[in-house]
């Protein structure tokens, strides 16, 4: 146990923990251990999450041919704990002569009374349109339907800048069913269906439509990819992803609306960019047996084609997050409990202060597979800036840092690589925090991904890369007003491959 506020303590006693040994694996430096990936090749969007007969199945945008997007399968992968996944064979591939002759795009998994189905794009030339599958009570063998796709057109008189990805639910006998869209000149939407069998489906209206001019990043883009809706608490949340051909990037922010479902129809009455990171994108969302309301989203590479052709994968996915819904109506976000059974070689301190411009090197703590949870003391973290630096090499030319400063959450990587050709973005979001609630961050970090998660209710994730192997320093810091860390834990977290 350290106490006291002198920098070198921290060198010179024995944090408590355990005596494992901290080592760092040799191999691809930026290929993540435990966070899920196919064994090679490219990966996108989640697809199909189901909790099937007591198994997690998790279904991925796949193209098992190079490490670029493009020849779209779904790749499938199980698990039984959230944490440790097994690769099983590829669930959907294009067929020749067929609605998805040139690929099998993003949907979802339905329970059609017991008969497991997805629900996807299948695209043909410039024509996207919804397919049916239906598959063997492992969720490994999947079959076409002859129908498809299920809906032939798009609702008639209406101009659409694209029609891809599906949420699927029931209501009583009915089934239905949005659709992400864009309407030309005026934005994003998300188009709702209504079938008695999956199979004849009747449109009925935007279930909400954006506006391509606003310049916030909520209601933008020319089309929403990836909807998902579903009641949490006594609300429902609608999930869109915000595309944008022409704009400053093509993929955006995933954006959440809280509000009300009722009628058909969807008023939000919040709204919120789900991961300000910038390289989370068409996150999709189940129900466990457990009721929680899991969700991962894809987090794509920040480095150029030829780093990602030479490391022969790209697209890695986030940790599976628990969505709820807050006492205060807010949206809470925090990381599923289960992956604490990753956790190995661990050391921890108790009341750190910290002085304002110091930065104290946790010594005898490094790697780049770590979880790392810091409680700094209410009050104190508003007097000026507390945070921690990951990543870090031994003379602090690279590292990356988490701060938190007047009501903001930080994530900066603009010093994560000297090399110039990666991304190094500076992300931040809102996080005002109660005069008596303690800062608590909790920073996953696996290779090339940073994980960020704050008190409860703000994630951060990015992507980084750093040039150095030495870069595997951790510290705390403060600048400003000083600050009081009341406890820190550092974990070295386990692979989930061999
Ligand atoms: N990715 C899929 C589409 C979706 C997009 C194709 C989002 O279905 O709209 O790989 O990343």
């Amino acid at each position: 146990m350290v106490d006291g506020a002198v920098p070198s303590r921290l060198g010179t006693e024995a944090p408590a923990g355990s005596d494992e040994a901290w080592s760092v694996p040799a191999g691809d430096r930026h290929r993540p251990r435990y966070h899920f990936l196919p064994p090679s090749n490219w990966m996108n969007d989640p697809n199909g999450l189901v909790h099937w007969k007591g198994r997690y199945h998790l279904f991925y945008q796949h193209n098992p041919f190079g490490p670029h997007w493009g020849n779209m399968h779904w790749g499938h992968a199980v698990s039984d704990d959230l944490v440790r996944w097994d690769d099983l064979p590829i669930a959907l591939a294009p067929t020749p002569d067929s609605p998805d002759q040139d690929g099998c795009f993003s949907g979802c998994f339905v329970d059609r009374d017991g008969v497991p189905t997805i629900v996807y794009t299948g695209v043909r030339g410039r024509e996207q349109r919804p397919c049916l599958a239906t598959g063997d009570d492992d969720l490994v063998t999947w079959t076409k339907h002859p129908r498809n796709p299920v809906i032939p057109a798009t609702p008639p008189g209406m101009a659409l800048t694209g029609f891809r990805d599906h949420a699927v639910w029931k209501e009583g006998d009915t089934w239905y069913q949005i659709v992400g869209a864009g309407i030309e000149g005026v934005g994003g939407t998300a188009l709702l269906y209504r079938s008695p069998d999956l199979l004849s489906w009747e449109y009925l209206h935007p279930i909400l439509v954006g506006d391509k001019g606003r310049t916030d990043p909520f209601w933008t883009g020319t089309m929403w990819e990836c909807p998902d809706l579903f009641p949490l608490g006594d609300k429902h949340v609608l999930i869109v992803s915000i595309w944008d051909k022409g704009g400053r990037h093509t993929l955006n922010y995933a954006t959440y609306f809280l509000g009300t479902y009722r009628d058909h129809r969807f008023t939000p009455e919040r709204e919120g960019i789900l991961d300000v990171g910038g390289h989370f994108y068409a996150p999709q969302t189940t129900q466990d047996a457990h009721g929680r309301r899991l969700m991962w989203g894809w987090l794509w590479e920040g480095r150029d084609r030829e780093a990602v052709a030479a490391a022969g994968w790209a697209g890695v996915m986030s940790l599976p997050r628990v969505l709820s819904l807050r006492g205060d109506g807010t949206l809470g976000v925090a990381p599923v409990p289960e992956l604490a059974r990753l956790r190995g070689a661990h050391r921890r301190w108790d009341n750190l202060a910290l002085r304002p411009g110091e930065m104290l090197p946790l010594d005898g703590v490094a790697g780049d597979c770590l979880e790392i949870r810091a409680e700094f003391a209410p009050g104190e973290v508003d007097a000026g800036t507390v945070g921690l630096a990951v990543r870090r090499s031994p003379d602090g030319a690279e590292e990356t840092r988490v701060r938190y400063e007047r009501g903001r959450l930080v994530l900066d990587c603009a010093r994560s690589s000297l090399d110039v050709g990666v991304d190094r973005d500076v992300e931040e979001a809102a996080l005002m925090l109660r005069a008596d609630e303690p800062l608590v961050l909790t920073v996953f970090l696996d290779r090339s991904v940073v994980e960020v998660f704050a008190n409860g209710r703000v994630a951060i994730a990015d992507r980084v890369y750093p040039s150095r192997t030495e870069s595997l320093g951790v510290g705390v810091f403060a600048a400003g007003g000083g600050g009081r860390a009341t406890a820190l834990d550092v974990w070295q977290m386990a692979s989930i491959r061999p």
